[in-house]
């Protein structure tokens, strides 16, 4: 088992060098790229995507990071998280990781953007301009182990609450989503 997450660390890590991120202005306009190490190094504005899935009972497919994710290891948080490659849509990326991390497609829906910067203890930081996508499921995902550790569905109601109570358990971006946008969330 220790060899197993030894293998997806150094998987992670040499992807963190190779995979690129794509630099913006407050506008989105991409002004770069970067290694994603490195801006999450230096904290550079960097064009990100969040997912939410909802069901017909109105509750939230939430994940727990895999516990050797680069940042916010083990922490709950909504769908689906990454970064846009160059030349890709929102959409087009939240469909492809949406699939690489829970194992499903579903048609998505672009809402509000805002921009953030979460530092974290590890000394990475997140700054982010991130576009929540969100779309409808109702069957169970199939979680990639390499991505994510567990998930659950939660009534939306359940989540607000739960983030009140126990705000340790959740990912910086994820409480922020839910505090100012909760209302673009619940389709
Ligand atoms: C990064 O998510 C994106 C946001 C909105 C925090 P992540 O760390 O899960 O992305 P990845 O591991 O795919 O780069
Ligand atoms: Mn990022």
């Amino acid at each position: 088992m220790n060899c197993y997450y030894d293998f997806v660390a150094l998987k992670q890590y040499k992807a963190m060098k190779e995979e690129k991120v794509i630099l913006v202005n407050e506008n989105d306009e991409q002004i770069g790229l970067m290694p994603k190490l490195e801006a999450h190094e230096k904290a550079i504005l960097h064009r990100a995507f969040s997912v939410f899935i909802l069901n017909d009972q109105k509750e939230l497919m939430l994940q727990q990071r895999a516990h050797h994710k680069y940042h916010s290891p083990g922490l709950w948080t909504n769908t689906c998280c990454s970064h846009q490659r160059e030349g890709e849509s929102n959409i087009e990326a939240g469909t492809r990781r949406l699939e690489e991390e829970m194992g499903f497609t579903t048609p998505l829906k672009e809402t509000i953007s805002f921009i953030y910067k979460a530092p974290f203890d590890n000394g990475l930081t997140e700054h982010e301009l991130d576009h929540v996508l969100v779309g409808q499921y109702e069957e169970k995902p199939v979680i990639n182990p390499e991505e994510v550790s567990d998930w659950k569905w939660m009534p939306i109601e359940d989540v607000r609450k739960d983030i009140m109570n126990n705000p340790d358990l959740y990912t910086a971006w994820f409480k922020i989503i839910f505090d100012k946008f909760y209302e673009h969330i619940a389709i």
